[in-house]
């Protein structure tokens, strides 16, 4: 297992400086990174820190090519229980817009990932913390996990794409339901209406997602990357124009040395050995 600090490259010096995270734990074992949100006694809430530590993880993840899944998850009884309600209240306008665009980019950063994000839902995810999970590839949570979009009912709205990714996971009236009503429901109803794909016992849950993500590393990478960048573009165009990425997508595969690799190993009955190219 490695732990890491985050690196960053100390101006123009060419000397790398090591900042060590204060909000989140970071850990790479088996080419699957886990990014653990660790503010529990606020119950992980997103401040202006967690939001800009959690942006340089997952830069670090992404320009890091020996990775090949992450897990995102929380330290305590929380997954996430939203934005920092103390840090917003003392926000005037031009800081929202400030924030908001750290969020939005912060999660738009997460989808995009090369690689899947599986969201490991261990207890709250209100408000900030469902749209962080939402933003996540894949979502599995334990029995004891909670969702929400209490926002309406703090003056607020949701502010880090919960209004625009929800109704694109359940449907436009069970987001306005939830949005409007700002009601928290179960693990069990947010698996009955399609917000998580599973839900385990609480001790079940990293085990559970370990396995997943295992799986997932096993699998070719230049294929994962791309089954989800047409997963994640497709959805947005027009049949016609969908078919067309798709079928682009798919022959540029036939460049790789990964697909030549899949379809012999097949053929010889023996295990892939892939090259990430
Ligand atoms: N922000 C800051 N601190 C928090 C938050 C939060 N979101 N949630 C909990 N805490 C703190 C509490 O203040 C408390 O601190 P302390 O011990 O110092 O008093 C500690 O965590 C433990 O919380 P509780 O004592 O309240 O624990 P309970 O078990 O009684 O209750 C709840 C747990 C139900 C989760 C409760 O803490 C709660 O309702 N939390 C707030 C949930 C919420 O409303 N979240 C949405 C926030 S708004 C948001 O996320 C907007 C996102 C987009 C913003 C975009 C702006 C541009």
């Amino acid at each position: 297992m490695v732990k890491y600090s985050h690196r960053i490259n100390a101006g123009n010096t060419g000397k790398e400086q090591h900042i060590v995270y204060e909000t989140i734990q970071y850990e790479v074992r088996d080419r699957v990174a886990t990014v653990t949100i660790s503010r529990p006694k606020a119950l992980n809430a997103l401040s202006i820190q967690v939001l800009d530590e959690l942006t340089a993880v997952f830069r670090e993840i992404e320009q890091d090519e020996t990775i090949r899944a992450v897990i995102l998850t929380g330290e305590g009884r929380a997954f996430v229980a939203g934005a920092d309600i103390a840090e917003m209240s003392a926000m005037d306008t031009l800081d929202g817009r400030a924030f908001g665009i750290k969020g939005h980019n912060l999660m738009n950063a997460i989808e995009t990932l090369r690689i899947p994000v599986i969201a490991a839902i261990n207890g709250f995810a209100l408000g900030g913390g469902c749209e962080l999970a939402m933003a996540c590839d894949i979502r599995i949570a334990s029995e004891k996990a909670k969702f929400g979009q209490p926002e309406v009912g703090l003056g607020l709205i949701p502010g880090f794409g919960g209004g625009l990714r929800l109704p694109r996971l359940v449907g436009d009236g069970m987001a306005k339901y939830l949005i409007l009503s700002a009601d928290t429901i179960s693990a069990a109803e947010a698996l009955r209406i399609g917000l998580v794909q599973k839900v385990v016992e609480p001790e079940q849950l990293m085990p559970e997602v370990e396995a997943l993500a295992a799986k997932i590393a096993a699998k070719a990478p230049v294929a994962v990357t791309l089954a989800k960048h047409v997963l994640n573009n497709g959805a947005n165009m027009s049949m016609l124009h969908a078919s067309e990425f798709e079928i682009n997508t798919f022959s540029s595969i036939f460049a790789t040395q990964d697909l030549k690799e899949g379809t012999t190993a097949f053929l010889e009955k023996r295990p892939p050995e892939w090259k990430n190219h």
